[in-house]
């Protein structure tokens, strides 16, 4: 079974095996969505619960990383739908201090498919860089991710540094990421929080009043 390949392949670091294995699972008409909830997703859970254990250490965590990626590439196009009419901009971003980027890319791809134009910009971002996309962006949501315990700190850091820029009230923001928490939201006055990618792009298009 190719999803069982593609988990094998994920958590054992294997990109090429991932890719192979995920463009098989397609071809055999499995779902692009099926494949990452089922596989990739699980696969990099448990990769972090053996981390956790010590039973795997930092360079494999990045090479489970890679192979997710490696399977990414052939989802992403399926996930984002293509040719979706654009419904607003989001500007998202991984938060200073974090260099997670998967769960911040997959938010990015199903807010994309859901027909947000998406400005990424990309991981370790100071809260100056979002401001700054206010002027040059326009953004009517900024998305933040943070995967660190450490970074949910930058989060209201950004928070802080959009309202002394005096442009708080132009934006909607979401945040998300593994210790962020609705209470969490709410403490630091985001506009929205979502637990997973697919929800994101859903309480985006709530926020915009988008049906
Ligand atoms: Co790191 N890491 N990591 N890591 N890593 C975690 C997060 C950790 C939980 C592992 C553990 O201890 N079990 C732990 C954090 C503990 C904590 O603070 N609570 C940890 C640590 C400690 C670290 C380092 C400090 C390790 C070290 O160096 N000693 C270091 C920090 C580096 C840094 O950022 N400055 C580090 C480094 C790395 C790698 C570089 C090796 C690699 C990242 C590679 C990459 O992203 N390109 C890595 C990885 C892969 C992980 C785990 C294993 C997997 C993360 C992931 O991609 N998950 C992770 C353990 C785990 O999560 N089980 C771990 C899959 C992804 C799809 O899920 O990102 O949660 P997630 O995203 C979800 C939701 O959270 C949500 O939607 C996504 C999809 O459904 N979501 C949003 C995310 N953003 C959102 C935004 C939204 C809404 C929803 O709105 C805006």
């Amino acid at each position: 079974m190719s999803l069982e390949a593609i988990y094998a392949a994920v958590l054992d670091g294997n990109a090429p095996a991932a890719k192979a294995q995920t463009q098989i699972a397609l071809d055999a008409g499995e779902s692009a969505e099926s494949i990452l909830n089922t596989a990739c997703i699980p696969a990099m859970s448990e990769v972090g619960s053996l981390f956790e254990m010590g039973e795997k250490f930092v360079p494999e965590m990045l090479i489970s990383a890679r192979a997710m990626n490696a399977s990414m590439e052939l989802l992403k196009p399926l996930l984002a739908a293509a040719g979706v009419e654009q419904i607003g901009t989001v500007v998202v971003g991984t938060v200073a201090g974090d260099l997670h980027d998967i769960g911040k890319n997959l938010v990015a791809m199903m807010m994309e498919g859901a027909g947000f134009k998406i400005i990424d910009l990309g991981t370790d971002v100071p809260p100056a860089q979002f401001v700054d996309s206010m002027k040059t962006d326009k953004p009517d949501i900024i998305a933040m991710s943070a995967l660190l315990t450490t970074t949910t700190k930058s989060i209201s850091s950004t928070i802080q540094a959009l309202e002394e820029a005096g442009v708080r009230g132009e934006v909607k923001i979401m945040v998300g990421g593994a210790p962020v928490t609705q209470d969490f939201a709410d403490h630091v006055g985001a506009d929205g929080f979502a637990p997973d990618a697919s929800s994101a792009a859903r309480r985006a298009k709530e926020l915009l009043a988008i049906a």
